[in-house]
């Protein structure tokens, strides 16, 4: 198995650049949102970038990932391409699913990044499926399962976590823990107790942390990561985070009351990238002048993005037919 070991400083500033950027991508999409040229609904991952990173870095590029609703943060972190996925939310037959399925269905096979669908629940007896095709292949490919507190309460969760530890499937189900289901607190929705404890029920070897931490969410992935494919079982992963923006949608909706001002601002103080930046450049790993290099790369990198989706063909009612099974 292996060690985790201390990063070097290019890793760590990897680490800073990948959640700057999809940071960076989500704020651009949430400014051009209200032009009402995105035809589909958004969830944004501000806030949870963190956890996206440091899971995906610590995977194999061979290795599979399946998302969920929000799901612009995995894609990015596991190295799907920006333009297409600019170009699906867009609706754009450039995009990652041909313009038909906007920002909850994406799609990469070609980095492994398996898909994302809204129906909370529905991608993770996918990646149990997907982690035991492996495991018949013996090819030690892990499959990471992203998902919300939310979607524990659904009972496919509990059937995959039963199936994949009677079965020792080399699947790491990673639960991002913000809280809330849409306006819905955990505490309202769930008995106290925590869920990795249930998930350990199933017989699955859980872990907690900082999902605001990304070094510490890749130090525990890389772990768990490292079980599944040596064959000791699938691993259940709980990862506290905020989500800052509404469930849906491009804005703030701390008017709406359901959280208190007192967490808003405790959750805003947590945020991954402020503090990664600043215990980077404390340590010397990162200056001001790499981040400002940074930004302008980025920017860049997001023009050329819009610019290809927007430059991009709606698919017409010629290709209505095409791209489905029957
Ligand atoms: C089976 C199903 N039930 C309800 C919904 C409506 N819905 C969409 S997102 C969501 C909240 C999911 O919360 P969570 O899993 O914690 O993810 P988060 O949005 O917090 O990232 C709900 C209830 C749905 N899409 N699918």
């Amino acid at each position: 198995m292996k060690q985790v070991r201390a990063m070097d400083t290019v890793e760590q500033s990897q680490l800073f650049h990948s959640m700057l950027r999809i940071r960076r991508i989500e704020e651009a999409l949430a400014r051009k949102y209200a032009e009402q040229e995105m035809r589909c609904p958004i969830h944004l991952c501000v806030g949870q970038e963190a956890i996206a990173v440091g899971v995906c870095a610590a995977l194999n590029q061979t290795d599979l990932v399946f998302s969920n609703h929000r799901a612009h943060g995995h894609y990015l972190a596991k190295g799907g391409g920006l333009a297409e996925l600019v170009a699906e939310v867009y609706g754009r037959e450039t995009g990652c699913c041909g313009g038909r399925g906007g920002s909850m269905h994406l799609i990469d096979l070609s980095v492994g990044f398996m898909g994302s669908t809204p129906i909370v629940g529905g991608t993770v007896p996918l990646a149990v499926g997907a982690a035991w095709a492996a495991t018949l292949k013996r090819n030690r490919q892990v499959t990471v399962s992203f998902f919300g507190d939310g979607c524990f309460e659904e009972g496919v969760v509990h059937e995959s976590l039963n199936f994949a530890a009677l079965h020792k499937i080399p699947v790491v189900f990673v639960c991002e823990n913000n809280d809330f289901s849409v306006y819905t607190r955990r505490t309202e929705r769930q008995p106290d107790r925590p869920m990795f404890e249930i998930a350990q029920a199933h017989g699955v070897e859980a872990a907690t942390g900082n999902g605001n931490d990304v070094e510490e969410v890749f130090n525990i992935a890389t772990t768990a990561i490292d079980k599944a494919r040596c064959g000791l079982g699938p691993q259940f992963l709980e990862f506290r985070t905020y989500r800052w923006r509404e469930h849906c949608g491009p804005n703030f909706d701390d008017d709406l009351r359901y959280r208190l001002p007192l967490e808003i601002e405790a959750g805003l103080n947590a945020c991954p990238i402020a503090h990664y930046r600043s215990k980077l450049t404390k340590a010397n790993g990162l200056s001001g002048l790499d981040i400002d290099r940074y930004e302008l790369e980025i920017q860049a990198e997001i023009e050329v993005a819009f610019n290809f989706a927007l430059s991009s063909r709606r698919p017409g009612i010629e290709d209505a037919n095409r791209k489905v099974y029957a």
